[in-house]
């Protein structure tokens, strides 16, 4: 079957679109096209031409697959368009659902066009690293103006189709059926002349609007490339002929795309995606429907995470051991309601109506008709299988039981209950309520039903949810952990603790390991060591940390950790501890060494892909692409790297391996043979690890 299929309605000819799910400018589709305007000029019976999107929607851009293919074999988006540009009969764009990226390009490049009321139109290019590559730079702000369009092109946002008919962008909404809708205009203006194009316009935008345009950006986008072309491009659109734009946008694109910042992007594009996909799962596996959420601890994580329910309109039954806690708890739960109102991004109505779905308790009772209950108390297992054992007699049978545990064995935890299938892990990350991350911890008998309503559940509460399986700190916190020791080992021999954290920022993360330790608060992993070491029988731990703690400087909570924070958030290095290391490394007789930039970003981001490696062979991830969510979502690895796995493939596996044995790392069995096999974490994703 064709993918454009031709039909007529009186003197209009009909391009439907069939590339299902999202009609994405695939191979085929220019051949398509091409073909029905070959007959749109050849028969005098054509008026007028309409393209419409068959299935859910209009073209959602150029196809991301086809992005790393030779030019020769990619489809030629701009040879339509420029195509389409030039035509002497009227055509009209017919968009429903949404218009993104080459699909509105194609649409601006049509003499015409006409939107169902519940479309969206956007350029969302700049969240894959390129720009718009076909027109867009130039003919969006011909529309619109430049400081809207680039309000459009940096954000890549799209807007609603009513804003888009406010702005000219769509010439009419559809009353009804929009194929009728868009017939009935292509015949009104058919013999409409001459033919508006929007390349001949000319765009408005005043120099204060490219200067503020580029200030923004170095904070929004600091440290990427399309930006900053996209901001140029625009200008051109304003003082240049539309040729000279058009020509230098497929130069900057093509720049942009064969960047590693493009290719970082595209792989996290494809990566959340995937991690949707759980082997073993298909369509069809069974999920329960949840109406209802029970939550055990109103701590920071326990009312973190019912504001998630709380925001999609599930109603919450929190529960506490002492009105007190509960008390604050509530609080704490309505002063960041109160501050979002303030901000304006809700209404004080908004407010009452969710803390209205809320049910605060004493009694766990009160959890028996929740269809998901989620224990967030702190970290101990004896704690935790006590409150599972009692969940067992109290919960109603299919009820999802979940444990927001960051660290201990789920199997355990389920083993306390008559029914292991339905406990699984709920990973949230701190603060709940904002960071996206959910890692979904597969225990040993979890059901299909209950992984897959889990996975379902993430996306209703706007999560990414990531299956991952059981081990001490699952993916996140188990590499985190590697991290953490390599960044003490690097101030042991010589660096400073801010040389350390520069080097992360550099990276492009907003925080550096230490920054990142004093915020969690020191005192979690000085109490996680000194029980370590007590159960192992081992002396107490007294490294330079342990006795940053042991001076009661426990982080910002402190306003003192590793650095000092004088106005409470802000780190400001410390004498203290500058003294302390000084006298530690004496007393310890080690010698300081100058440490690199280079040797520190190395050192510390190839910790994580070793330990990352070591988790993909284990199972305990199902893909590299996994962990990079994981990394973006929850750790704040920048997009632009497309994660720790990514950027190990951008290095090449074999100078990874090289350099972690430059430093002394033993490099995990699964990195080296990648390596020797001069393979990259993508290909044993593409070969092993999909489902
Ligand atoms: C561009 O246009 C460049 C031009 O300016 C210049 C060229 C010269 N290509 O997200 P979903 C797949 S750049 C290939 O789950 P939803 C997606 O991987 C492009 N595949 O659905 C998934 O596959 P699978 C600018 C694509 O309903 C399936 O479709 N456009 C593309 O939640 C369903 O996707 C964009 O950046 C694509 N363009 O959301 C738009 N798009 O089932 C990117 C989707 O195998 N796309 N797929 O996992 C989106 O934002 C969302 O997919 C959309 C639908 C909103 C369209």
């Amino acid at each position: 079957m064709s993918m454009v299929d031709q039909t007529r309605q009186g003197q209009i000819l009909v391009l439907t679109i069939n590339n299902p799910p999202v009609n994405a400018f695939s191979p085929g589709v220019p051949e398509g096209l091409h073909a029905g305007l070959d007959v749109a000029e050849q028969d005098s019976g054509v008026k007028a031409v309409v393209i419409i999107g068959g299935g859910r929607t209009f073209i959602a851009g150029a196809d991301i697959k086809t992005f790393d293919l030779p030019r020769e074999q990619a489809p030629n988006l701009r040879g339509f368009v420029a195509r389409l540009d030039a035509f002497g009969k009227p055509t009209v764009a017919a968009i429903h659902g949404t218009a993104l990226g080459g699909g509105l390009e194609l649409a601006m490049a049509c003499t015409y066009r006409v939107a169902d009321k519940g479309a969206q139109l956007g350029l969302p290019e700049v969240k894959l690293g390129v720009l718009p590559g076909a027109g867009g730079t130039q003919r969006l702000p011909r529309v619109v103006g430049a400081q809207k369009a680039l309000e459009m092109m940096l954000s890549g946002n799209p807007i609603k189709a009513s804003e888009a008919l406010q702005l000219g962008l769509v010439d009419e909404l559809a009353e009804g059926d929009l194929l009728s809708a868009a017939v009935k205009f292509a015949s009104d203006h058919a013999d409409a002349r001459p033919l508006p194009r929007i390349s001949e316009r000319s765009a408005q935008g005043s120099p204060e609007v490219f200067a503020a345009a580029r200030e923004g950006i170095k904070k929004t986008h600091k440290g990427q490339l399309s930006p900053s072309f996209i901001v140029d491009l625009a200008e051109m659109a304003t003082n240049q002929s539309f040729e000279a734009g058009w020509d230098a946008e497929a130069r900057l694109f093509v720049q942009a795309k064969d960047s590693p910042q493009s290719r970082g992007l595209r792989h996290i594009f494809f990566a959340e995606r995937e991690a949707g996909k759980i082997p073993g799962l298909t369509k069809d596996t069974p999920t329960t429907e949840i109406k209802s959420a029970g939550v055990i601890g109103a701590g920071t994580m326990g009312g973190g995470i019912a504001m998630n329910f709380l925001n999609v309109g599930l109603p919450v039954t929190i529960v506490e051991t002492s009105q007190e806690a509960l008390d604050r708890g509530l609080s704490v739960i309505r002063r960041n309601y109160e501050n979002t109102a303030k901000k304006g991004r809700m209404t004080q109505d908004d407010v009452e109506k969710r803390l209205a779905l809320l049910t605060p308790t004493l009694e766990m009772e009160g959890l028996k008709d929740a269809d998901i209950i989620i224990e967030a108390v702190f970290e101990n297992m004896d704690v935790k299988k006590d409150i599972f054992g009692k969940l067992d007699q109290i919960a109603k049978p299919g009820a999802i039981l979940a444990s927001n545990t960051s660290t201990l064995d789920v199997n355990e935890i389920a083993s306390v209950t008559k029914r292991p299938e339905s406990v699984i892990g709920l990973h949230f990350f701190s603060p709940a309520n904002v960071m996206k991350l959910l890692e979904i911890v597969r225990a040993d008998n979890t059901s299909d039903t209950v992984l897959a309503t889990s996975m379902a559940l993430a996306r209703k509460i706007k999560k990414v949810g990531v299956v991952v399986g059981v081990c001490d700190g699952f993916v996140g916190n188990r590499m985190i952990h590697h991290y953490g020791e390599e960044a003490r080992k690097l101030v042991e021999e010589g660096a400073r603790p801010q040389d350390v954290d520069a080097a992360m920022h550099a990276l492009g993360l907003p925080m550096g390991p230490f920054e990142m330790s004093d915020m969690a608060g020191l005192d979690v992993g000085y109490l996680i060591r000194q029980h370590q070491a007590k159960v192992a029988g081992k002396p107490k731990p007294d490294g330079w940390l342990d006795q940053i703690v042991e001076q009661g400087r426990k982080g910002q909570k402190t306003q003192a950790g590793i650095y000092d924070y004088p106005d409470g958030r802000k780190p400001v290095p410390s004498p203290a501890t500058d003294e302390l290391l000084s006298r530690y490394r004496a007393e310890k007789n080690l010698s300081r060494r100058e440490i690199s930039p280079e040797e520190l970003t190395k050192r510390l981001t190839y910790s994580l892909v070793n330990e990352g490696a070591q988790i993909l062979d284990e199972g305990i991830a199902q893909r590299a692409g996994d962990i990079d969510v994981i990394y973006i979502y929850g750790y704040g690895f920048p997009a632009y790297r497309g994660g720790p796995m990514q950027y190990a493939d951008e290095q090449g596996l074999g100078n990874v391996v090289a350099d972690l044995e430059k430093y002394g790392q033993p490099p995990a069995p699964l990195l080296r043979k990648l390596a020797e096999e001069g393979k990259t974490f993508a290909q044993w994703d593409r070969e092993k690890g999909r489902a």
